[in-house]
């Protein structure tokens, strides 16, 4: 076993019995708690007898077994999928040496599958064609729909007809900029059946992203509806592609059609502006094509997708993924980091623009055959309480969102969720950015009411699926810790010069070997695929985060390394800093950023949004300043304390730390490009409030 799993072998072999936690409970909580790291948080008796992995040595059983034998461990999962045709004699080959040749990665490679066929057909086999598939939850809370399996299947067969009947080909590219309408997810399975490659664009991003997109990856046909309506606001979608779609026709790269869905709640037909020749309603033709269609069979190593996602650079990365090893890999995770039952309810908060609507709303729920919700509008509309609201009117059990909607919901109150039973939940996700123990502590005994797990999931749009993360019932959690590896998953910790580092220590986070669920290359640009991923250091693939481990192997993860401060040799991850800020009772985020300083090499700035209501005062400031060296020395104290009614993010809820750095650095004639922000005014009101 790696040196990490130690402290699990001994849960799992402790002496009052093998891997009964609450033994090693009492242990813990007779001492008193020195830290986060000490802060222990036990699955009930009952979770965990239930779960798929009730025990620290069910989980080392099983994840040694991955590690000795990948080929072995994926291949009896994977023959629980449909394969037309099974893989060749070797499982899976591998080079992440840059040293030793070019970066390859297969898994399954010969296996011939599809899956869409194992989402849909293969559910409706199975029995479950009447269970639902899809629960739609318009904007407006009396606007919502349903399809089951069978429904699905049929909107999709149509849908892949259609496209065919449109040129559409295995291996051509479809781009799809789509909010989240049922159409979106349908859309997907639909290329994926004809052995086509979605490249999904997120229906917030602006025409010139759009227009960058479509000129790298040239679609055969762009998929949009005209508006959608987005808490009180409506976007008028297809404007900003047809916007895009001119640009591109006179930079030599014309798409032939334009499927325009009506989304008739937001926008009629009558008030949408239409291209004749090009534009296609979708309601129109869609509905008159047959409501089945054959299969495309493809290789597992076929692509089955391409995610655009933003680099150290200006120009996205168009992130790759294939077939085989994907669908694989999606759907193992799902199941076990959810404890995911036939019987679930499951609703992710992500948008299908991003990866995680990609494997976890769209291909791991549906390839298990879960029940999933999608929901169109914003978390606050009519009012902060509409999470809640939809989990008891759909009766939700596993709720999967992100640390940013968590804060922003706790700023507005407790009241928002008590007014709800949420008794149905009963596993709680997290994704996007490390969580801070404060808000941990509040999604669990607020929302979940200390009954519910959190899986809190690392992984990245290059992994595919969660690379670290707690199982459900299968050993305690600390609160902020994503806790251990998944099957499969080797992180290692590296120093700068690329020595692994063991026991309790902090560095550069990679992983060694590959999983099926890895990206296979970037489009169209192998090199630097190999230059930002896998030169950093050789041998290993490098995800730009920085982690440390404790004494226990858990894993903390400290944000991305370029957030990293040095201040006088003594390196600070900005999100301790705001982890620290935001357990003040009077700060609700925080974002910490480096800044010059003569003496110490960097300073730490820290912008600090505080609760609703409270005023700007000295005093208050001393007191933010007092709780960061206390709880993590005098050194990482903040040098400057900005206040922000709000902090600038990108559509998805990151923090643009680039833009925020700016302005600590005072260069505001190099904000760059602001337009990807949620909400670009939210730069002035910080500079106006620069000086106070
Ligand atoms: C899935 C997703 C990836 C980056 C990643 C890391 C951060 C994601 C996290 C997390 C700490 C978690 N990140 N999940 N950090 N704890 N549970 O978000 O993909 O958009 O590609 O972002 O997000 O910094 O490197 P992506």
């Amino acid at each position: 076993t790696t040196n990490h799993l130690r402290h699990l072998e001994s849960m799992a072999t402790h002496p009052s019995g093998a891997g009964k936690i609450p033994r090693l409970n009492a242990v813990i909580l007779g001492e008193s708690l020195a830290s986060e790291e000490d802060d222990l948080v036990f699955p009930s008796h009952d979770f965990s007898q239930q779960a798929h992995v009730p025990s620290p040595q069910k989980y080392l059983e099983m994840y040694n077994r991955s590690i000795v034998d990948p080929g072995g461990f994926w291949s009896d999962i994977a023959a629980e999928f449909y394969w037309k045709e099974k893989w060749g004699q070797q499982v899976y080959s591998e080079n992440l040496d840059v040293t030793k040749g070019n970066i390859k990665i297969e898994w399954f490679k010969g296996g011939i599958t599809n899956i869409c066929y194992n989402c849909l057909d293969k559910n409706i086999e199975s029995g479950n064609g009447d269970k639902v598939a899809l629960h739609w939850e318009g904007n407006e809370p009396d606007v919502d729909g349903s399809l089951t399996y069978r429904q699905l299947f049929e909107r999709v067969c149509q849908l892949a007809n259609f496209l065919k009947d449109n040129g559409v080909k295995k291996d051509d590219t479809v781009i799809i900029y789509l909010p989240m309408l049922m159409e979106l997810p349908i859309t997907m399975l639909a290329c994926a059946r004809i052995g086509a490659v979605h490249s999904v664009v997120f229906a917030g991003y602006s025409a010139e992203s759009l227009l960058q997109r479509i000129m790298d990856c040239k679609p055969k046909i762009v998929v949009t509806c005209n508006a959608v309506k987005r808490g009180k606001k409506v976007l008028n979608l297809k404007e900003i592609v047809d916007a895009a779609l001119s640009e591109s026709s006179q930079n030599g790269i014309s798409v032939d059609s334009c499927l325009t869905y009506e989304n008739e709640s937001a926008m009629k037909k009558e008030d949408t502006k239409w291209q004749k020749g090009r534009d296609i309603w979708w309601q129109d033709v869609v509905p008159k094509y047959p409501t089945t269609c054959d299969v495309v069979w493809v290789d597992a190593e076929d692509p089955l997708f391409l995610l655009y996602t933003s680099g150290s650079t200006g120009k996205p990365k168009g992130v790759l993924h294939t077939t085989g090893g994907y669908m694989i890999y999606t759907a193992t995770t799902f199941k076990y980091a959810f404890d995911y039952k036939e019987s679930d309810i499951y609703w992710c908060t992500a948008d299908c623009g991003w990866i995680t609507g990609h494997s976890y709303v769209t291909y791991g729920p549906l390839l298990n055959g879960a029940t999933v919700i999608l929901y169109e509008g914003v978390p606050n509309y009519p009012d902060s309480g509409r999470c809640w609201e939809i989990v008891d009117k759909y009766k939700v059990t596993i709720f999967y969102t992100a640390p940013t909607l968590v804060r922003s919901l706790m700023r507005d109150g407790n009241e928002y969720v008590t007014r709800y039973s949420r008794k149905s939940l009963r596993v709680l996700g997290s994704v996007g950015e490390p969580i801070n123990p404060s808000a941990w502590r509040w999604f669990f005994n607020v929302v979940g009411d200390s009954r519910c797990p959190i899986s809190d999931t690392w992984w990245q749009t290059e992994t595919g699926g969660f690379m670290i993360t707690p199982l459900p019932g299968a050993w305690p959690q600390k609160p902020g810790s994503a806790t251990f590896p998944f099957f499969g998953v080797e992180p290692v910790i590296v120093d700068e010069k690329g020595k692994e580092i063991e026991g309790e220590c902090s560095g550069y986070l990679c992983v060694k070997s590959s999983w099926p669920g890895a990206f296979r290359t970037l489009y169209g640009d192998h090199d630097r695929y190999e230059t930002t991923y896998f030169k950093p250091f050789p041998g290993y693939y490098f995800s730009g985060d920085g982690c440390s481990r404790d004494k226990n192997g858990y894993h903390w993860l400290t944000g991305r390394v370029d957030d990293v401060i040095n201040v006088s040799g003594h390196r600070i991850g900005t999100a301790e800093v705001e982890s620290a800020l935001v357990s003040h009772p009077q700060c609700a985020e925080a974002a910490v950023v480096g800044v010059e300083h003569e003496v110490k090499g960097q300073g730490i700035y820290a912008f600090v949004t505080l609760v609703e209501g409270v005023p700007y005062t000295e005093d208050l400031r001393k007191s933010l300043v007092l709780v960061v060296r206390n709880q993590i020395g005098a050194f990482a104290a903040p040098d400057r304390i900005h206040w922000a009614p709000s902090l600038p993010k990108t559509r998805s809820g990151k923090i643009m730390r680039r833009i925020l750095r700016k302005i600590a650095s005072r260069q505001l004639d190099e904000l760059g490009d602001i337009s990807t922000l949620a909400d670009p005014s939210v730069v002035d009101q910080l500079i106006a409030l620069a000086h106070s």
